[in-house]
């Protein structure tokens, strides 16, 4: 074979190559997703499944934005994602107002938007589908939990909610707020902003401690990480918690380490909230695509977990066998 041929041959198997590549590009659908943060455990766990099932081998382009919890920031991606034309358009909502504008320029771009995770104030004629978690059940579930518990003892409590504005904030607050309104023996101390981080749990608890030693037997958080800041500041000042603690501490999430801290007896009750749902939305849209009927609403059922030694009507109790089968 000649110099020539050879030149021939590899100009043709680039063309080739690139020929298969672009066919593979256009075969791709291009998805945006524009994720809340990475505030939590919970969300790393969240954008790690969004990464596996929308990857290219499952013939997806994943454009992932890190809003940082930052609604502005959260909106321009969106913008972005329309002014890219991309196929489908997956938001996170930071916060549950303020969507209408965007919402309509996908629209009128002809753009299908899933919400997903959390929920958004605007008409459901403003989004395609809708896929996450009930959080006012979840603020049921706890305060159901805590009075079966408590039965009928007082309760002093001091809640640390999540991000102010969210969904699963507001909804988990509203929940625990209608079990708390049936019980004269509970006040709610206090409420304030944790913003579902480590850091801000440990910070509000510093706080409480200082406003309220003494005072409080419940201690409320509306995430895991929340709850290991919590735990710290505790820890620091030597208030005792859990199962053989002076305070009782409930939880939101059930991820890995938030079930461990459930399985030693350090957190009362844990209630679950699941972060796998990329599979779900990755269905919808495939109905989508097919122009099959797609569900409009999709609810990502939770349950609740107590330490051993409690037995609930509203919980499972912890055994090391369900720590073992959570993989976040
Ligand atoms: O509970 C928390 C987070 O939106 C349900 O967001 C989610 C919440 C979750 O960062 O950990």
């Amino acid at each position: 074979m000649n110099k020539k041929m050879i030149a021939v041959l590899g100009c043709s198997a680039l063309a080739a190559s690139m020929f298969s590549m672009t066919a593979m590009a256009e075969e791709l659908t291009t998805v945006g997703y524009a994720q809340v943060g990475h505030e939590s455990d919970w969300r790393t766990a969240n954008t790690q499944n969004y990464q596996d099932v929308f990857s290219n081998e499952n013939g997806y382009e994943l454009s992932f934005v890190d809003c940082d919890n930052d609604h502005q920031a959260q909106l321009e991606a969106v913008r972005n994602f329309i002014n890219q034309e991309l196929d489908y358009i997956i938001i996170a909502p930071i916060q549950s107002a303020g969507w209408d504008t965007v919402l309509q320029e996908a629209q009128d771009a002809g753009i299908p938007v899933i919400i997903a995770d959390r929920e958004i104030e605007a008409d459901a004629s403003m989004y395609d589908a809708w896929v996450g978690t009930a959080p006012k059940d979840e603020g049921v579930t706890a305060g159901n939990w805590l009075a079966e518990y408590l039965d009928g003892a007082e309760a002093n409590i001091l809640v640390i909610e999540g991000s102010v504005g969210a969904s699963a904030a507001l909804g988990r607050s509203e929940g625990f707020n209608q079990v708390a309104e049936e019980h004269e023996e509970w006040t709610i101390l206090d409420s304030q902003s944790g913003d579902f981080t480590q850091a801000g749990g440990q910070e509000v608890m510093e706080s409480y401690i200082k406003s309220y030693e003494g005072q409080f037997n419940v201690v409320v958080c509306q995430n895991d990480n929340e709850a290991y800041g919590a735990m710290d500041a505790m820890d620091a000042a030597g208030i005792t918690y859990g199962v053989d603690g002076d305070v009782v501490l409930i939880s939101y999430d059930a991820t890995h380490d938030g079930l461990q801290y459930t399985l030693d007896g350090k957190i009362n009750c844990d209630v679950e909230c699941n972060p796998i749902q990329a599979e779900i939305v990755k269905g919808v849209i495939e109905q989508m695509e097919a122009g099959e009927e797609y569900p409009e609403t999709t609810l990502v059922e939770d349950e609740a977990f107590v330490a051993p030694g409690i037995e609930s009507e509203y919980a499972t109790t912890m055994t090391q066998e369900i720590l073992d089968g959570r993989a976040y």
